[in-house]
């Protein structure tokens, strides 16, 4: 597979879902794992997971081809640690250790193949909780993420009712709710922006109102799906002495136009200037003239060709419509 091509954001791929694997104390979340981001195009990564507990998180993804494995990772973006190991495999797995409890951690996986290649992931984020502590604790955290939606999905360890505040900060600003208690939860947000880091945290509560909120977790909406193909306005006009049929041609913003035009009695001209379309018509013969609706307005078209005495005022209008 070529990275180029999988890093390409508007190809259409559903966010791949990110298996996280949690066994105890620990929140995980990715964002875009299967998106690595280089510009070399011989290693692909996948599947990355985490699993913390205490004060390790054991961290895990594939290669296509052997590679080695760097982990960066640290309490900002900015990383500032890292562990590496050189065997080139394609099954890799590394353990970061002597982390701080109750503390988000970022991270970024690397591998670069024997020849030079190079793929990264996108960032990820995991968190310890305190030690000891203890909960109505929510694991197997997913985000899966379209352009406009994501679906949050847990497994909280007792029955619990469950909310998530989400919003484009650590401020949150909107919540959603799981219904009632359960034991799985599967939440879906929507009306987001695409392209987007969200931050959310899940709120559990058991039914002894034991309340635990997670730390604070992000994951990123999809790109946008591209725009759909062009619209195609096809129109035939008839030129005769001395008029067009129709004189007025309607479009829409950003169609194809397709003019079919004949002439059923002397030469005539169809001039579209604002197009820079200037086609003379014979008679009985159809031209076609093909050209694109860029931008709305009104747009005259005339006769070019001296048709007799009329010919002046042989004459229409190109409308073209906003979307
Ligand atoms: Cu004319």
């Amino acid at each position: 597979m070529n990275i180029k091509r999988t890093c390409r954001r508007q190809l259409l791929k559903p966010f791949a879902a990110i298996g996280l694997i949690l066994p105890l104390l620990a929140f995980v979340n990715g964002c875009g794992g299967d998106n690595p981001t280089t510009a070399e195009e011989t290693v692909q990564i996948s599947d990355v997971t985490v699993s913390v507990e205490g004060d390790q998180a054991s961290i895990q993804w594939k290669t296509d081809v052997p590679a080695d494995s760097l982990v960066d990772y640290g309490v900002t973006t900015n990383y500032g640690q890292s562990a590496t190991e050189s065997a080139l495999k394609t099954e890799h797995a590394m353990t970061l250790t002597a982390l701080q409890l109750q503390t988000t951690y970022s991270f970024q996986v690397t591998s670069t193949d024997e020849s030079g290649g190079e793929a990264k992931s996108s960032n990820f984020t995991f968190a310890t909780l305190a030690a000891g502590e203890k909960g109505p604790q929510p694991s197997k955290v997913e985000a899966v993420a379209k352009d406009d939606s994501v679906t949050i999905t847990w497994k909280a360890n007792e029955t619990a009712t469950g909310e998530i505040e989400y919003g484009e900060s650590t401020a949150y600003g909107s919540v959603a709710q799981s219904g009632k208690a359960r034991i799985a939860h599967s939440v879906q947000l929507t009306g987001l922006k695409p392209e987007t880091t969200y931050h959310y945290r899940i709120k559990v509560t058991d039914l002894d109102r034991e309340v635990f909120t997670s730390s604070d977790l992000t994951f990123q909406t999809e790109a946008k799906e591209a725009e759909p193909e062009e619209r195609i306005s096809r129109i035939n006009v008839t030129a005769r002495q001395w008029e067009f049929q129709p004189a007025e041609i309607q479009v829409t913003e950003g169609d194809k136009v397709i003019l079919t035009i004949r002439s059923v009695d002397v030469v005539h001209g169809f001039g579209l200037a604002a197009f820079r379309i200037d086609n003379p018509l014979n008679p009985g013969k159809e031209v076609v003239i093909e050209f694109k609706a860029e931008k709305k307005g009104r747009y005259p078209f005339i006769c070019t060709i001296n048709c007799g005495a009329g010919h002046a005022n042989m004459n229409g209008t190109l409308i073209v419509e906003g979307k």
